[in-house]
């Protein structure tokens, strides 16, 4: 057995796919690997395969496959084995997976909600809960422009219109309404239908 695990003897390659899912049977089935272009030749221990930007993968979660083949130098033969893992997206990096993240799309790590709806504040303009962001919104808005946003119970208005949690309603705020304006509050992992 020594002789067989001679590094001299042996030369191994690795390489890293993945595929848009997170069942690496289907993967195999639909034939769907993807190359990430990490790849080489190791076999040392704690080698550091290379990096992989996930920002430049299609939403939803995916997997990785870790190939590694070792070929045996004087016969020339070859064994592979996969190692697979599955990854859940992230897409703001903002430390949430998506599957509970209550603003999916605008980084709020402290996932902030003052009026419960499912919505983080980072994420829900629709300040009247009437399911759109819309004049009606902006009037509230205007209400409590420059004002002071403590964020403590009981919740006043300022505290949901101070997105950014700056503890004030100020142009930062206005900006995301902006970003906002005539569209639904989110999208979040949670929304709840409010009483
Ligand atoms: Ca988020
Ligand atoms: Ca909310
Ligand atoms: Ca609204
Ligand atoms: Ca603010």
């Amino acid at each position: 057995m020594d002789a067989a695990r001679n590094s001299a003897e042996v030369t191994t390659t690795y390489r890293i796919d993945l595929c848009p899912g997170d069942d690496f049977y289907v993967c195999d089935q639909l034939q769907s690997w993807q190359s990430t272009g990490i790849n080489g030749q190791g076999g040392k221990e704690n080698v550091l395969l290379g990096s992989l930007n996930s920002s430049t993968i299609a939403p939803g979660d995916f997997t990785l496959r870790l190939s590694v083949t070792s070929t045996h130098t004087a016969s020339g033969r070859r064994q592979t084995i996969n190692d697979f893992h599955t990854v859940i997206k992230d897409q703001d990096h903002d430390g949430i997976i998506d599957d509970g993240d209550n603003c999916t799309l605008a980084a709020n790590p402290d996932q902030r909600d003052t009026d419960g709806d499912g919505f983080g504040n980072a994420c829900d303009a629709d300040l009247d809960n009437d399911g759109k962001v819309t004049l009606s919104d902006f009037r509230l808005l205007l209400l409590v422009m420059y004002n002071a946003a403590p964020g403590i119970e009981p919740h006043v208005l300022a505290d949901h219109v101070d997105f950014n949690n700056n503890a004030l309603v100020d142009f930062a705020d206005f900006y995301v309404f902006r970003r906002s304006f005539a569209a639904p509050p989110g999208p979040s992992c949670c929304a709840v239908a409010l009483p």
